[in-house]
């Protein structure tokens, strides 16, 4: 089958007259038994690096679930390396090394190249597409004010306070380092789509923490210009907004394929503010810890409540979280996909 054909790329132009899609945002990971077989004997940052672990663990959700697309297995820091900007992955999330805490510390951040820097990324797209030819296959970057707040706390963080300290205590600075990401997102974007990725998806996971002006400013403005240079024709573009409510006039005006909708958005409010575009979304993670009845009953409220399902692609509103049962996500995928067609 020609993947263009597929329910996913097809709900994501809004022209999918078949079986809704379904994926789940970190489908490849710790809550799977197979997941954490491969952990056991490589790091993150090991599996990361090699092209056909990276290969093997796309693959295993795919095949059990019978997902609709599959995501590369990366993470969003895997590009700062290359940037300069060294981190680790211990127990309980990133810890980046030298966080950024003056203007001056941007000065030793430079451009990478995608193709001798981050190879494995890329083969690691190629394997994928050898071994899993017909499902669609989603590339992905962070949003330059998620990868800002990484870059500037150090880890993760509640509500970023230095982060969003720092747009205003440097302004200038913020918008060197903003000018140097959306450059080295685009072009690992642009490397990613030549390596065959046929979607990409920004994530931006913190956006949603900001005020709507510096929203406009640091989120959706950069996030639009890397959009605009995307080599992206065919190739939907879709951006995840954790927390979406406050801003979708804003993200209207974003010009992509897809909306990814948080869970505490209301996906009716968000599909009619989104005029032209398709949604994806949103169930509760937390939901798939609760009775089998209660998980079929919010997955029909979901589906229940859009008029049009030729564009939308089902997803949970955040990523799945490590000791989520197996039968959950089983019960989602049934009934996503015996909902119409
Ligand atoms: O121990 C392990 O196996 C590591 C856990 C893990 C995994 C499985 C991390 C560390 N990253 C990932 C993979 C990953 N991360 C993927 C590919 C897997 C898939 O989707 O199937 C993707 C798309 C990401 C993206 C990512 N990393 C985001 C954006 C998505 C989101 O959740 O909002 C963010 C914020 C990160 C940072 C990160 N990396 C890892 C963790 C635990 C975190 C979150 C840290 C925090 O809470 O701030």
């Amino acid at each position: 089958m020609n993947v263009s054909d597929s329910s996913f790329i097809k709900a994501c132009y809004r022209r999918n007259d078949g079986r809704i899609p379904v994926w789940i945002m970190r489908q490849a990971g710790r809550y799977l038994p197979e997941y954490r077989a491969v952990r056991e004997k490589a790091s993150f940052l090991e599996l990361c690096q090699s092209p056909d672990l990276i290969a093997q663990v796309v693959r295993q959700p795919i095949e059990r679930f019978g997902f609709d697309a599959a995501i590369l297995f990366s993470d969003i820091l895997t590009m700062l390396a290359p940037m300069g900007m060294q981190f680790e992955f211990p127990e309980g999330g990133p810890r980046v090394q030298d966080p950024i805490r003056r203007p001056e510390d941007i000065d030793r951040l430079h451009d990478m190249d995608p193709v001798s820097d981050l190879n494995f990324v890329l083969d690691g797209i190629r394997q994928i597409k050898k071994e899993l030819p017909d499902t669609p296959l989603i590339g992905f970057a962070g949003s330059p004010f998620t990868l800002a707040c990484y870059m500037i706390e150090g880890m993760g963080s509640k509500s970023f306070d230095l982060a969003r300290r720092f747009l205003h205590q440097y302004p200038k600075a913020t918008e060197r380092l903003f000018e140097l990401l959306v450059d080295n997102i685009t072009r690992y974007l642009n490397a990613q789509i030549t390596a065959g990725a046929e979607a990409v998806q920004l994530f931006d996971s913190w956006g949603g923490m900001l005020s709507r002006e510096a929203y406009r400013r640091w989120s959706a403005e950069p996030i639009q210009q890397i959009f605009s240079r995307l080599d992206f024709d065919g190739v939907p573009r879709i951006l995840f907004v954790n927390n979406v409510a406050p801003y979708l006039d804003i993200v209207r005006d974003i010009d992509c394929e897809v909306v990814g909708v948080d869970f505490r958005t209301d996906l009716t409010a968000a599909a009619t503010a989104l005029p032209g575009k398709a949604v994806q979304g949103n169930l509760d993670p937390s939901v798939l810890f609760g009775e089998r009845e209660q998980v079929v009953t919010q997955t029909i409220r979901i589906l229940d409540s859009l008029d049009n399902h030729d564009n939308l692609i089902f997803n949970l509103g955040h990523g799945i979280q490590p000791e989520t049962p197996i039968a959950s996500v089983e019960a989602v995928v049934e009934t996503v996909h015996n909902y119409r067609g």
